[in-house]
């Protein structure tokens, strides 16, 4: 595939887990807390400006939309944490349907990436180490994607790199790709990572 997209739809909008796409196509999942960008890099990887809902509010998307691509993989907008009233144990963090998308999914398998969303400016927040911690736990591979990198200046964005690749919550060797949807760096690396992970390109 080339990084041309020749076709990409909301193929489901899923509130349930029933709704999941049961076809055995590789899923790339984007996963950050609310505002984080999910869906503007989605946007960007697809080079369309509105695919996925930008958000004018933070947590507006609740339901898990899966985008089809070129027949050939899904991209997988979870909707974003942080936002969401929250109890002691970790899992209360994500919604439940995110819960259920990670634990009663059987497409599990299929889930080539995790890109893990943080933000360059804020740096990991307490929910994005729970993630992490869950990510590492149950062994999917992922990759922390560092996204608004314009809202920096270079020494800025060196101090934010430098402290996520000392990061404790981020295992070394854990790829971490500078993002900027506003001006368009790093779409090539992260399609890159998509295509090493899913055999595709
Ligand atoms: N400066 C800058 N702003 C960005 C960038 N990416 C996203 N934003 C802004 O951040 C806000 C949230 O972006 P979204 O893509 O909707 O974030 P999201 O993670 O999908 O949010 P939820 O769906 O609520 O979880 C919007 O106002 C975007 O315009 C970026 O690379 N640079
Ligand atoms: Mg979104």
């Amino acid at each position: 595939m080339a990084l041309q997209i020749q076709k990409a739809d909301l193929a489901v909008s899923a509130g349930t887990v029933t709704q999941f796409p049961i076809d055995r196509l590789p899923q790339i999942v984007f996963s950050g807390r609310s505002n984080v960008g999910k869906s503007s890099l989605i946007n960007a990887l697809l080079g369309r400006k509105s695919l996925a809902r930008v958000s004018g509010e933070p947590g507006k998307t609740i339901t898990i939309n899966f985008y089809k691509i070129d027949g050939s993989l899904y991209f997988v907008d979870l909707p974003g944490y942080g936002f969401a009233k929250r109890a002691a144990k970790d899992q209360a963090v994500w919604s439940s349907l995110t819960d259920r998308f990670f634990t009663q999914n059987h497409q599990l398998d299929r889930l080539a990436l995790v890109l893990q969303l943080i933000d360059m400016k804020v740096g990991p927040t307490q929910d994005d180490r729970l993630m992490l911690d869950f990510l590492i736990r149950t062994g999917l591979p992922f990759a922390v994607v560092a996204t608004k990198s314009d809202k920096l200046n270079s020494t800025g964005r060196a101090a934010s790199l430098k402290g996520l690749g000392e990061d404790p919550s981020i295992p070394a060797g854990t790829p971490i790709i500078p993002f900027s949807a506003l001006k368009r760096e790093g779409t090539e690396e992260v399609w890159k990572l998509i295509f090493e992970k899913t055999g595709l390109g």
